[in-house]
């Protein structure tokens, strides 16, 4: 059985695979790492349970005793075992290049995260909301009029549409302070997938039994 490890949060790089493999009803075990352990992981590099984490980073799975990194990697595998990947090359690179855009957008806004100078922080998000974020949401929403579907690739819903739906979640909830809730208003396309994702039977059962709201 697969075995995720993230901390106890909804973040897309974990919640994608957990959801994927929810949806598809694929056994998975759902370990939740505290504050502590994960500060101690990134120093030592090793679960709470001993096992070696390649690069000190989350989330990680755990297959036939192997623990194996990187998001993108991950959530090929878990997205495989769901059914919502694709068998074929070319369908697969475009849901590869969904995720590989939701890591770049993370790696622009989790530096303002990081922020200690409160100034530089609020000057950075400033260029996040008036520049940068919209600059990646009109690439993704011209790639959904290009497909000319409701879904990244393949006219259904796979990996890519799970992982865009938690990314744009968190972006459009309020918490980053200096980004407004109304951040995707301008891209419908891409609030539409955000909006199906969202409102699918198993991801509102996931959410409600899982964190007792809709996040
Ligand atoms: N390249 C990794 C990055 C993962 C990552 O940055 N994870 C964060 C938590 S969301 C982390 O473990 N940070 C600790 C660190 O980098 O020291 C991936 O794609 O999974």
């Amino acid at each position: 059985m697969i075995k995720i490890y993230y901390s106890h949060t909804p973040f897309w790089r974990a919640e994608v695979l957990r959801v994927c493999l929810y949806i598809s009803e694929t056994p998975f075990e759902d370990i939740r790492i505290t504050r502590d352990e994960f500060i101690t992981m990134i120093k030592t590099g090793f679960l709470p349970n001993g096992k070696k984490v390649p690069f000190h980073q989350l989330p990680v799975i755990e297959v036939d005793n192997k623990i194996i990194g990187q998001t993108g990697a991950i959530a090929r595998y878990c997205g495989k075992a769901s059914n919502l990947y694709s068998n074929d090359d070319l369908h697969a690179a475009k849901i590869d290049q969904i995720i590989d855009a939701a890591t770049d957008i993370t790696n622009i806004v989790s530096p303002t995260i990081r922020e200690k100078d409160e100034q530089k922080k609020i000057a950075d998000r400033l260029i996040l909301k008036n520049k940068l974020l919209p600059r990646w949401f009109k690439y993704l929403e011209d790639l959904l009029s290009e497909e000319n579907s409701e879904w990244f690739v393949e006219n259904k819903m796979t990996i890519a549409d799970i992982a865009m739906w938690r990314l744009i979640g968190w972006l459009k909830s309020g918490i980053i302070d200096g980004i407004p809730t109304s951040i995707v208003d301008d891209f419908p396309k891409l609030k539409n997938i955000h909006h199906k994702v969202h409102n699918h039977p198993k991801v509102q059962e996931w959410m409600l039994k899982t964190y007792g709201k809709e996040i």
